[in-house]
């Protein structure tokens, strides 16, 4: 395979960049880059990196590691420069006058698979822990990126092996025509089926685990809805101003607290309105109603008639309704949920704890391993084959028949941890990853 190489960190001025190289030959090139060789295989070096001329570009980390003893099997070194933007560009031409390719998303990973570092379900945790917004998922995807989630499937496939063998044993020494099953190969698949199942029943599907929180903003207009918002962040994300009508785009942003990430969406002020721009915002908070998982009512002031539309608006939706600017005066009636200030924090701590308590954090002891729509997939097929085999004993089914749901079975754990794929599916899973990885 060819020399590839990427840069493993953001392409954004930091304190330190971080470059990968892997591929047969590259480890010759390093004398060429720093001037001298190194001798030792993970070790740091601290080096100058020269470019075509010879000239010191910059003064540099380097570790190399011999293949098999590298992430993708294969020989491969690091550098750690600093994390200038001409300095990754300097790196960058001097890795492709040395003729190594620019290596395209996941390529380490997929070559750390190919060269059975590791699984395929192995190399889906690490692109799992990469995406994971929560504590809860980064602890999930940890788990299967140790290796525990393939040590228990391949153990379902080999207790499924050994049950076929007996299956087949028992073929070739049936009487003609007599088919006839021990007890304890029919003991052996009835567990296995209970265990399987309860396996499957504790992995969480990645897409509903890491699904955002969306939460929305609604009010009238200057009730305070982008300065909550702004609050809430932390940071001045959307635009205030004592103009009644200034959001009319909807405003999106992140926010992580108390163990999950929630997506928080600022909108057009609702009220009558000629201005065209303006309608269209608020058709648009209207709209994002239906997607929410919560809708945040921001009212500045105790009005019946403005409660209960705002009420009917949000269509059964789990809904807070937020008195703000309490720094003026309390509201004079108590049917707000929440009391804040945006202007002087108050309330904001009770506000977040509420947003929070809206949504289930899975616990990590009921759902063991995150996994995709593949696996659940693979998952449900081999249970269904391990099923309808245990089915066929009980009603007296031909053995070849359980053999081969047997196989079946086996055949689909096989395609989990990726003993048998597809390269449109590698393309397909490793494509998803970020460069560098
Ligand atoms: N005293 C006080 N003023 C506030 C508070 N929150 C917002 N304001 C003021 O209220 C005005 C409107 O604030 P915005 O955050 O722009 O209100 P909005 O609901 O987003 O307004 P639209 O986008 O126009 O619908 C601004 O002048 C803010 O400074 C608060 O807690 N206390
Ligand atoms: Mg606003």
């Amino acid at each position: 395979m060819s020399v590839v190489f990427a840069l493993a960190t953001p392409p954004a001025k930091s304190a330190i960049c971080v470059f990968r190289v892997s591929g047969h030959g590259c480890l010759d090139k390093i004398k060429q880059i720093t001037g001298c060789e190194l001798k030792r295989a993970r070790t740091f070096y601290l080096r100058s990196f020269l470019d075509a001329g010879g000239g010191v570009i910059d003064n540099v980390g380097v570790v190399f590691f011999k293949g098999p003893n590298s992430y993708t099997g294969e020989d491969s070194f690091e550098v750690y420069a600093h994390g200038s933007l001409g300095v990754m560009s300097l790196i960058v031409d001097v890795f492709k006058g040395l003729g190594f390719d620019e290596a395209p998303p996941g390529e380490f990973t997929k070559r750390a698979f190919l060269n059975n570092k590791i699984s395929l379900n192995e190399a889906e945790a690490v692109v799992d822990i990469i995406d994971s917004s929560s504590r809860e998922s980064v602890y999930l995807s940890s788990k299967s990126l140790s290796g525990t989630f393939t040590d228990l499937v391949v153990g379902f496939s080999k207790k499924i092996d050994f049950l076929r063998m007996g299956v087949e044993g028992e073929i070739d020494f049936s009487d003609e025509g007599e088919d006839f099953l021990d007890g304890a190969l029919v003991g052996g698949l009835k567990k296995i089926v209970v265990d399987f199942s309860l396996f499957v029943d504790g992995c969480v599907n990645k897409k509903h685990y890491s699904s955002k929180n969306k939460v929305l903003f609604v009010g009238p207009v200057n009730s305070g809805k982008s300065s909550v918002f702004n609050r809430l962040l932390g940071f001045e994300r959307a635009l205030v101003s004592s103009v009644a009508g200034t959001t009319r785009d909807l405003v999106e942003s992140e926010l992580f607290y108390s163990d999950a990430s929630f997506s928080l969406l600022d909108s057009a002020g609702i009220r009558e309105t000629d201005d065209l721009i303006e309608s269209r915002g608020i058709s648009i908070a209207l709209e994002q109603i239906e997607g929410a998982d919560v809708v945040v009512g921001i009212f500045d002031s105790f009005d019946k008639n403005v409660l209960n539309k705002f009420s009917k608006l949000t269509k059964g939706k789990k809904y807070l309704t937020v008195y703000n600017k309490l720094d003026l005066g309390p509201p004079n009636q108590e049917v707000f949920d929440c009391l804040v200030s945006a202007k002087t924090g108050e309330g904001f701590g009770e506000l977040k704890n509420k947003l929070a308590s809206f949504f289930k954090v899975f616990d990590r002891s009921d759902y063991s391993f995150l996994v995709r729509d593949r696996h659940i997939s693979l998952f449900n097929s081999s249970l269904k084959c391990l099923k309808d085999a245990l089915l066929k004993i009980e009603e007296g089914g031909g053995l070849e028949l359980v053999a081969e749901d047997l196989r079946l079975a086996r055949g689909f754990l096989d395609e989990v941890v990726g003993v048998k794929t597809s390269d449109s599916l590698l393309g397909d899973i490793f494509s998803n990853f970020c460069i560098g990885k």
